[in-house]
C-alpha cells in the first residue's frame, strides 16, 4: 500500500462528494441521478482495482475479488453511498473508498486469499428519501420489507417506481439477498462521528456494538384558523401542541445515560404567518445501547405525547417507520481487528457505536465488526465532517491488515 494512499482516498471522496442533486451542498438520496454517477465512478475504481462489479437487484454497487480459487466465500466489507441532507463527505464513502484500495493493493501484487473478498457499497443507508433506512443492507440480508416499494417520496414518486426510473424492477429486489453460506463476515470501516478517539488520541477503533435505534413521525391535526380573530383559549393550535411534544420528547431523552432522543424534521401547515397551523407533522430518533432502555423511552414519549395532545384537543398519529435492535459485533471479528490496528502500532480501543450502521441489517445474515477512524471533533451530518489524509491512511492499512490475516470462524 503506497505511502500516498491517504491523499488517493480523500481525492476520491472529494470527487464523490461533488456528485450532488442539490447545488452548493452534498445530498445524494437513494435512486437519485447522483446517486448512478456516483455507483459509475465506484464501479469503475472497483473494475480498476481487478475487481467484477456490477449494480445488484435493488442499485447496491457489488464488487468481488476471487479468491486462491474461484467460487469462494467471500468476506464482504462496505458501507454506503448515500448521504444525508447538506452531508459530509466522508460518512459512508470512506469505508467503500478505503476498501477498494486495499483490493488495489492485492491486486498489484497478485495477492489470492484462501477466501473471496466482496465489497459493497449500498444505495440507502440513511433513509432520507422513503423514510426507511438501510434498504440495501436489508436487501442483501434477505430482510427488505417489500411493503416499502409503494412508499412516496415528498414527491410522491414511489420506491417502485423510482427502482424503475433507475433501470431496476421491483419485482426483482429479492434477487440481491445473500445465503448465509457465501458471506463469511461483515465488516465496515466508517468514521465514529464521536468525538471519542480524537479525545484519547487515537487514530483508529474497533466497536463493540452499534446502538438500536426507533423512528416515529408524527401528524397532530388542530383546526387552522385566522391569526387576528380567534381567542388563545378557543385554539386548537396543531404547531403549538407539536412544540409542547417536542419540548417534552427532549426532557425525556435528557433523564437517562446512553440515551439520545432527537426531532429533526418538522413540517407545518398551511405555513403562512397569519393563519394558526392546522397541522405539524414530526420526526422521532430514539437511540440507545439499551434495547429494553430504548423501548421504555418509545412508550414513555408516545405516551406524553397522546396526553398533550387530548389537553389540547388536538389529534395525534404515531406511526413507528423504523425499529432496530442493538447489533453486537462478534467477538472474533472484534478480536482480529484489536490484532490489525495494533499491527499498526496503535493502541487497540473498543468503543460503541451510537451512530446507526449497515451492520444492523446484515447482522441477520452474518457476524459483524466495525473499524472506526477518528473524525475532527466527532462532527458528522454535517458538510464540516473531516479526516486527516494521515488517519485515511492509517484506516486503510489497519483494513488491509485484518483483510491479509483474516481467518473465517470455523463452527465448532
Ligand atoms: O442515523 C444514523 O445513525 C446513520 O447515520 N444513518
Ligand atoms: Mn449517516
Ligand atoms: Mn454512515
Amino acid at each position: 500500500m503506497g505511502a500516498g494512499v491517504g491523499a488517493a482516498i480523500c481525492d476520491r471522496l472529494d470527487r464523490l462528494g461533488a456528485l450532488t442533486e442539490e447545488p452548493g451542498r452534498l445530498t445524494r438520496t437513494f435512486l437519485s441521478p447522483a446517486q448512478r454517477k456516483a455507483d459509475d465512478l465506484v464501479l469503475s475504481w472497483m473494475r480498476d482495482a481487478g475487481m467484477v462489479a456490477r449494480l445488484d437487484a435493488v442499485g447496491n454497487v457489488v464488487g468481488r475479488y476471487e479468491g486462491c480459487r474461484p467460487g469462494l466465500p467471500a468476506l464482504m466489507i462496505g458501507s454506503h453511498l448515500d448521504t444525508v441532507r447538506d452531508a459530509g463527505r466522508y460518512d459512508g464513502m470512506l469505508g467503500v473508498v478505503t476498501a477498494i484500495s486495499c483490493i488495489e493493493t492485492l491486486d498489484r501484487a497478485g495477492h489470492r486469499l484462501p477466501f473471496a473478498l466482496e465489497i459493497v457499497g449500498f444505495a440507502d443507508e440513511e433513509g432520507v428519501r422513503f423514510g426507511a433506512t438501510m434498504l440495501g443492507s436489508r436487501a442483501v440480508a434477505g430482510t427488505f420489507d417489500s411493503g416499502l416499494l409503494m412508499h412516496p417520496d415528498r414527491d410522491g414518486v414511489t420506491m417502485a417506481e423510482a427502482l424503475h426510473g433507475f433501470g431496476l424492477e421491483a419485482a426483482r429486489v429479492g434477487e440481491a439477498a445473500r445465503r448465509p453460506e457465501e458471506i463469511l463476515a461483515y465488516v465496515e470501516l466508517h468514521i465514529e462521528q464521536g468525538p471519542v478517539l480524537e479525545q484519547i488520541g487515537l487514530p483508529a477503533g474497533c466497536v463493540t456494538s452499534i446502538s438500536g435505534a426507533t423512528r416515529f413521525v408524527v401528524d397532530v391535526t388542530g383546526e387552522a384558523g385566522h391569526a387576528g380573530t380567534v381567542p388563545m383559549g378557543c385554539r386548537r393550535d396543531a404547531l403549538a401542541a407539536a412544540a409542547e411534544c417536542i419540548a417534552a420528547i427532549e426532557t425525556r431523552c435528557s433523564a437517562e445515560d446512553g440515551l439520545v432522543g432527537t426531532v429533526g424534521q418538522l413540517e407545518v401547515a398551511p405555513g403562512a404567518i397569519n393563519v394558526i397551523p392546522g397541522h405539524a407533522r414530526f420526526s422521532i430518533d430514539i437511540r440507545a445501547p439499551d434495547d429494553a432502555q430504548r423501548q421504555r423511552c418509545a412508550d414513555d414519549v408516545q405516551s406524553l405525547a397522546a396526553a398533550i395532545c387530548e389537553r389540547r384537543r388536538v389529534a395525534i398519529e404515531t406511526r413507528k417507520i423504523h425499529d432496530l435492535p442493538a447489533a453486537p459485533c462478534a467477538p472474533w471479528l472484534m478480536d482480529q481487528i484489536d490484532t490489525a490496528i495494533a499491527a499498526q502500532g496503535i493502541t487497540p480501543f473498543r468503543l460503541p457505536s451510537g451512530a446507526g450502521h449497515d451492520g444492523m441489517a446484515m447482522i441477520a445474515l452474518c457476524d459483524i465488526g466495525m473499524i472506526f477512524v477518528r473524525c475532527a471533533g466527532g462532527i458528522s451530518h454535517n458538510p464540516a465532517e473531516a479526516i486527516t489524509q494521515q488517519d485515511a491512511e492509517i484506516g486503510a492499512r489497519v483494513l488491509l491488515n485484518f483483510i491479509r490475516d483474516f481467518k473465517p470462524r470455523t463452527t465448532a
